[in-house]
């Protein structure tokens, strides 16, 4: 977090001039596996991660939802709770707030006015989820304060809605729910159909290594809508609900019966369907070998198919596979366009995966990494309540 939880108690105070009483925390996430499966009721395999959203609160007595952003110079927002939600027209971090505030109240959730301070740092325009983890932390935020606790499905349900709804991002299921339901230790095998969670134990013998391209991405006015569209345009040749109810074998002659593009498209989310169980499968049993290879598939997939990684990711990525062959495994993370690279790297090779980065990166790229050692961390909490 930007600031320390004690600083962001102090700087409530100051602005409100009350104490605050609540406190709740959401995580950001790194995907290992199943990356645009989500949305079509497929299968992923991410992580919460150590970098957090806090949210301080408490409750005014009043009919408007006040908001300090800490992190954003102290820029603030107050939403009446007797109006219709409309869209800021200058700080986007608060239409993920109104967009929540609107989800709930579509829930028919008879929100209270309350006084909000929020800082995180969970890295922005990353692609680690920093939106999913202000999301959460609000939702779980403003349903205790309204005493009509949701669970954590909803809360991420409501979540993806203000993003979908209001903010304007196709985005699936993925990041909201990990988010709410990460487990310490674990990855989670999340079926974005049914919504059930398995947890998968992370080998101790290899860290979670998140290397920052530093290209900047953006879900919105980015790609990811169109890419969507093609998944469903796929899927509606096939004449099946979603992408997840067709196979490999089903796809044989794909290419004779779609054009081109969207069969690449196609093809990567049913490959990408299978190997992410057989990651999971392989992380189970810990098989590093083969989870290597599939975390390589995946990211060629992602690179000649789905056409959502740049340059410079795949420069890291192969700098990666270099240093840690099959001990370990690498591929992009999250929806594309920039953003990070997730790695398993064994404990004794992380210090030249650091130095090799950054020798080798700003050369090729003429852009600086940032790498994180991240720890799989629980998923949304509240921290404190009167
Ligand atoms: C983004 C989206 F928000 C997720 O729902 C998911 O589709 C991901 O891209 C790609 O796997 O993070």
């Amino acid at each position: 977090m930007s600031l320390t939880v004690a600083e962001l108690h102090q700087l409530f105070s100051s602005h409100f001039a009350a104490t605050a009483d609540y406190h709740f925390r959401a995580p950001g996430r790194v995907n290992l596996i199943g990356e645009h499966t989500d949305y079509n009721d497929g299968f992923v395999l991410p992580c919460a991660i150590d970098f957090d959203t806090h949210v301080l609160a408490r409750k005014n007595g009043l009919n408007v939802i006040r908001v300090l952003a800490a992190d954003y110079e102290g820029q603030t927002d107050a939403i009446p709770l007797d109006d219709v939600i409309a869209h800021h027209l200058d700080y986007q971090w608060a239409n993920y707030v109104r967009g929540v505030v609107q989800s709930l109240q579509q829930q028919k959730i008879s929100l209270v006015g309350c006084d909000l301070a929020i800082s995180g740092n969970v890295p922005q325009g990353a692609g680690l989820s920093s939106s999913a983890a202000l999301e959460v932390a609000l939702g779980l935020t403003f349903t205790t304060l309204a005493g009509q606790p949701l669970s954590l499905a909803q809360i991420a349900l409501t979540g993806q809605q203000a993003e979908n709804h209001f903010v304007g991002c196709n985005s699936g299921i993925m990041d909201q729910l990990i988010s709410a339901q990460g487990q310490q230790g674990n990855a989670l095998l999340i079926d974005c159909r049914s919504l059930s969670c398995q947890p998968v134990a992370m080998p101790q013998a290899l860290a979670v290594v998140i290397i920052n391209s530093n290209v900047k991405r953006g879900l919105v006015g980015s790609e990811y809508n169109t890419r969507r569209a093609q998944c469903e345009a796929g899927a509606a040749h096939y004449g099946v609900k979603a992408l997840r109810d067709l196979d490999i074998a089903a796809i044989a002659n794909i290419f004779d019966e779609l054009d081109d593009v969207t069969a690449r498209r196609v093809r990567h989310v049913v490959t990408e369907n299978a190997r992410t169980l057989a990651a999971a499968a392989a992380l189970a049993s810990n098989d590093i070998g083969t989870l290597s290879q599939l975390m390589a598939q995946s990211h060629a997939s992602m690179r000649d198919d789905f056409e959502i990684t740049v340059a410079p990711i795949d420069y890291l990525v192969s700098l990666v596979d270099s240093i840690i062959g099959n001990r370990g495994g690498v591929r992009m993370t999250g929806g594309g366009f920039g953003g990070c690279v997730v790695a398993l790297v064994p404990h004794d090779l992380v210090a030249a995966v650091k130095t090799q980065v950054a020798t080798h990166y700003p050369e090729h790229c003429g852009l600086v990494a940032e790498v994180f050692v991240c720890q799989p961390s629980a998923g949304a909490e509240i921290v404190a309540q009167p």
